[in-house]
């Protein structure tokens, strides 16, 4: 079964708005199968946002991710990759369509309350990054006909 991993930034943690990003996931149908709170080191965050090495906004945004703790998850089911992407909504917040994660909470793109990854082999790598296997618990709702035709 798919999964992605998403992370509830320092922004989403100092607002008091986990309980409302976690009820999205949760109300829309996704399996949680992985969460903690937790402080983020240097090499975490480098390691995270590698792909963006290079870009001006690097240094600030690993700095504000270890900043103060952040909410890891990983969530499971079909197409839960994308479908958390549009859950969460544009990067810039301005851009991001009322009803969308980003676009009912959020104002700057340096403060956008939320991480998902953005592809399937995203996702693999950034769940291994950021969990262990025990850390993940297998009880997927594939026999629930509620859930899945
Ligand atoms: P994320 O990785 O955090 O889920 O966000 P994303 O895919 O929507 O956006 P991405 O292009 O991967 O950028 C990663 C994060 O860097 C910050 N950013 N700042 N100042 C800027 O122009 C700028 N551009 C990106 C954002 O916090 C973005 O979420
Ligand atoms: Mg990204």
């Amino acid at each position: 079964m798919e999964r992605t991993f998403l992370m509830i930034k320092p922004d989403g943690v100092q607002r008091g708005l986990v309980g409302e990003i976690i009820k999205r996931f949760e109300a829309k149908g996704f399996t949680l199968v992985g969460l903690k709170f937790m402080a983020v080191s240097k090499e975490l965050a480098e390691q995270h946002y590698d792909v963006h090495k290079e870009r001006p906004f690097f240094q600030g945004l690993v700095e504000f991710i270890t900043s103060s703790p952040v909410v890891a998850m990983v969530w499971e089911g079909e197409g839960v990759v994308a479908s958390a992407r549009k859950i969460i909504g544009a990067t810039n917040p301005l851009n991001a369509e009322p009803g969308t994660l980003r676009g009912d909470y959020g104002m700057d793109v340096g403060r956008n309350l939320i991480h998902g990854s953005d592809a399937i082999e995203t996702a693999q790598r950034e769940i291994a990054l950021w969990f262990t296997d025990s850390e993940l618990v297998n009880w997927g709702p594939t026999q629930k006909p509620w859930l899945y035709e």
